[in-house]
């Protein structure tokens, strides 16, 4: 923690973020911090670095930012796991994942958007229309991506009020997917060295490679402690790390990371965990769960239970694939990426058959002793793959549960009780 927290209203001023409103939600997101992290029993001292990164999630690492930017470096938003960060960092600007996880300036969202868009498009618009987000303020660009319909048409409007460019995923794995998607990294690689007047060379990539290697490798073996029961740490904390990996200092975050891990292995070791041996088991799949979204977690864990693993963006999907490390020319090495990225599992691709082999080999590699599937409101994609995850869970002989949510606390207590119903049954 800081001893003697520093002023950064200049900076926000700076940045031209409305000061009122963000120190309203500024407010709000400590007071859900404290709430949701502070309050848990015997959590492991490394999230000593995360409550500390969390307390100057607006200050400290903005101040990073803007300070790199003075010296001409440049910062680029995104929104998805599609947007490599290799490439962003081969051309040395350095990757932020964009805050979209709480509700906030709806009443202006609304007034271009249909109401019945996903929490998650909503919340960035929000946070963009309202002024509140310094970390979009400090993008020179914003890379979005062709996912989902929705996503797509809210860049266009994003793109009236920032500068965005958006990268053309497409939607099959077939071999010509896969091509089309190399071009797709080649014309990134082109748009980063055009906004950075850095060439990307096989020595820049190779080490942007590993550097984010290290980074998953880290978030692996967190990952990996979990299966232990009692567990070593919280889903929430869990939860957590992913989360900032998105937009923390890669070196000082996957270091930190490390350490967290060793700090499991020994508590695996001395059978020390936060939740009672025996404790219910959880494994969650679904949509993203953004920054400050910790509401389906905070939930089962409140409940008695504990999150062993999340099949999501804000999870698995993050750290499990490496990119390959052994290509000598850049041409190799723009292919590795290629592959790696377009072999995340995300809804948005048809057929998705390799997400239910991943829900099932984690729930059964973590110990699970069910599956709660989260969708976010409106979201098409997730909903629509709710019943055949639902279907294939249980087809491994496993319990699942299926809940439809947005970022409101208005259906706590309904889920609260479906939820408490489902472990009482496991
Ligand atoms: S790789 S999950 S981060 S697209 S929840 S905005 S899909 S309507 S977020 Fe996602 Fe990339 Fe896929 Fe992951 Fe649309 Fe659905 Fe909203 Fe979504």
């Amino acid at each position: 923690m800081s001893e003697q927290p520093v002023d950064y209203h200049l900076m926000w001023a700076d940045l031209g973020l409305d000061l009122a409103a963000h120190d309203a939600l500024l407010g709000a997101v400590g007071q859900l911090y404290n709430g949701t992290f502070l309050s848990q029993q015997n959590r492991p001292a490394g999230m000593g670095y995360l409550d500390f990164v969390m307390s100057e999630v607006h200050g400290l690492r903005i101040k990073e930012l803007n300070d790199f930017r003075a010296t001409g470096g440049k910062v680029v938003g995104t929104f998805c796991l599609y947007v490599p960060e290799e490439i962003i960092r081969a051309a040395g600007a350095w990757s932020v994942g964009l805050c979209a996880g709480a509700e906030f300036g709806y009443d202006k969202v609304e007034q271009i958007m249909p109401r019945n868009t996903c929490a998650l498009i909503k919340s960035f618009m929000g946070f963009k229309l309202t002024s509140v987000c310094p970390y979009i303020e400090s993008a020179d660009l914003v890379i979005g991506e062709t996912t989902c319909d929705g996503k797509k048409k809210a860049y266009e409007l994003l793109g009236e009020l920032h500068n965005v460019w958006v990268m053309e995923l497409p939607q099959m794995k077939r071999d010509v997917d896969q091509a089309a998607w190399k071009a797709e990294i080649r014309e990134l690689v082109a748009k980063m060295e055009e906004l950075t007047g850095n060439a990307i060379g096989a020595e820049s990539l190779a080490a942007a490679i590993k550097e984010v290697n290290g980074k998953r490798r880290a978030l692996q073996r967190i990952a990996a402690a979990r299966a232990a029961d009692p567990a070593p740490i919280s889903g929430k904390d869990s939860l957590l790390a992913t989360q900032v990996a998105f937009y923390d200092d890669v070196p000082r975050f996957t270091q930190s990371m490390n350490t967290l891990a060793d700090e499991l292995d020994a508590r695996v070791a001395a059978g020390e965990g936060v939740s009672a041996k025996g404790a219910k088991r959880i494994l969650i799949t679904g949509t993203p769960m953004a920054l400050p979204n910790w509401k389906l977690h905070d939930i089962v864990e409140k409940a008695g239970a504990v999150v062993v693993g999340e099949e999501m963006c804000t999870g698995s999907r993050y750290y499990e694939d490496l990119v390959a490390e052994d290509g000598t020319t850049l041409d190799e090495m723009i292919d590795a990426v290629a592959k790696r990225y377009l072999g995340i599992n995300c809804a948005c691709f048809t057929p998705n058959s390799d997400r239910l082999a991943d829900i099932v080999r984690l729930a059964k590699d973590l110990n699970a002793d069910g599956v709660i599937n989260c969708s976010l409101q409106f979201c098409g994609l997730y909903e629509m793959e709710c019943k055949t995850v639902e279907n294939a869970v249980r087809a491994a002989g496993l319990p699942a549960l299926s809940i439809t949510t947005d970022y409101s606390g208005e259906d706590a207590g309904q889920l609260s009780t479906r939820i408490e119903a489902f472990l009482e049954m496991l």
